[in-house]
C-alpha cells in the first residue's frame, strides 16, 4: 500500500474507507458494519467525494468491498424513518445517488465489486453501477422496497433491469424474491461466482490496471453512454470513439508485439 495522493488524501471519509497500491488499485471498503453497510446520506457524500477524485489521482482500476459479513444493506432506513423526509427532500437525495452511481458507471475507471451477504435494495443499486461484481457463496440478491412500502430510488430501474430484465425485476419487487449462487450468475446479477469474492476481485482490478487507461476509460464510460443512444447514435459515437482509442500512441508497442509474433496469442488458458 502507497501513501494517497493529495486529491485522495484530502477526503476525509467516515463511512468509507480507501486504500491504494502501487499498481494505481484502489480499495475502497464500506466501513459501517454495525449497521450492515446501510447507505445514509453522509455516505452517499462520500462516495460521490470519492468517485470524483478518482481520475484526478490517476487511479487504475477499484475495488468496492465492504467490512462485516454483508456488502449492504440499501437505504438507510432509520435515517430515512427518523428524517421525515418531504417527496423534494427525499427526490434530491435520489439525485445524490445518481450523482454517486453515474460517477462510478460512466467516471472512466474500471469498479470491480467484491460481493458477500446482502447485496439488497440500494445495495443492488449500489453493487449494479460497478463495471464486474464478484459473489461469494453468502451472497445473495434482493429488492426488498416492495415489502417495506418503497421504491428504488438509485437508479435499479435502469441497471438491473439492464441486468436481469424487466421482468424479473417486477418480480423481485413485487414478491420479495431472493436470488443466490449459480441462479444469481445465470440471471445477471453477478459475473463471477467463486469462493473468496475478494481475492477474485483483486485478480480482475490487476488484470484490468494492465490494459491502457485510455482503453479502460471507453469501456468503462462509452458503453454505458452508447446503451443510452439510438443504434444509429451509438453506432456513430462508437466509430468516433474507436478513432481516438484505436489510434492512441501508447497502443504501437502492443500492436508491434503482436505483429513482431511476441505478443500474446488468445487462447483458453491464457489471460483472464
Ligand atoms: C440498518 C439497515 C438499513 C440493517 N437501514 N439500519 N433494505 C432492507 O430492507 C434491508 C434491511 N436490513 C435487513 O434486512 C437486515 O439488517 C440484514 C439482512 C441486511 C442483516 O441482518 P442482521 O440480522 O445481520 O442484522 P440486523 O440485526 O437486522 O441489523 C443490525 C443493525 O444494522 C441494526 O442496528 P442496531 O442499531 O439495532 O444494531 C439495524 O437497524 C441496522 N441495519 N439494515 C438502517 N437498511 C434510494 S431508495 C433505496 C431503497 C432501499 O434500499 S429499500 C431496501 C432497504
Amino acid at each position: 500500500m502507497t501513501d494517497l495522493p493529495p486529491p485522495l488524501a484530502s477526503l476525509s471519509l467516515a463511512n468509507l474507507a480507501l486504500s491504494l497500491d502501487d499498481r494505481g488499485i484502489a480499495t475502497l471498503s464500506l466501513n459501517r458494519p454495525q449497521k450492515r453497510n446501510a447507505l445514509d446520506a453522509a455516505t452517499v457524500g462520500e462516495l460521490i467525494r470519492a468517485f470524483t477524485a478518482f481520475p484526478e489521482a490517476g487511479v487504475r482500476a477499484v475495488i468496492l468491498r465492504a467490512e462485516g459479513p454483508h456488502f449492504c444493506a440499501g437505504l438507510d432506513l432509520v435515517e430515512h424513518h427518523g428524517a421525515d423526509r418531504s417527496p423534494a427532500e427525499f427526490w434530491q437525495l435520489c439525485l445524490r445517488w445518481h450523482e454517486a452511481f453515474n460517477r462510478m458507471e460512466y467516471g472512466g475507471i474500471p469498479v470491480i465489486a467484491a460481493l458477500k451477504g446482502a447485496v439488497v435494495g440500494g445495495g443492488l443499486e449500489l453493487a449494479s453501477a460497478a463495471h464486474i461484481r464478484v459473489a461469494d457463496a453468502s451472497t445473495y440478491f434482493a429488492l426488498p422496497e416492495g415489502s417495506r412500502g418503497l421504491f428504488t430510488g438509485g437508479g435499479a430501474t435502469i441497471r438491473v433491469a439492464d441486468l436481469v430484465g424487466k421482468a424479473r425485476m417486477i418480480d423481485m419487487m413485487l414478491t420479495g424474491r431472493i436470488y443466490r449462487g449459480a441462479e444469481a450468475v445465470e440471471v445477471g446479477l453477478a459475473q463471477y461466482l467463486v469462493e473468496d469474492s475478494e481475492a477474485k476481485a483483486r485478480e480482475l482490478a490487476e488484470a484490468t490496471a494492465a490494459n491502457l487507461p485510455l482503453t479502460n476509460f471507453a469501456i468503462c464510460s462509452a458503453i454505458s453512454h452508447m446503451q443510452n443512444m439510438s443504434a444509429l447514435d451509438a453506432a456513430y459515437a462508437e466509430a468516433t470513439v474507436a478513432g481516438i482509442v484505436n489510434t492512441q500512441p501508447d497502443a504501437r508497442a502492443r500492436l508491434k508485439a503482436f505483429a513482431d509474433g511476441t505478443g500474446p496469442r488468445i487462447k483458453p488458458g491464457q489471460g483472464a
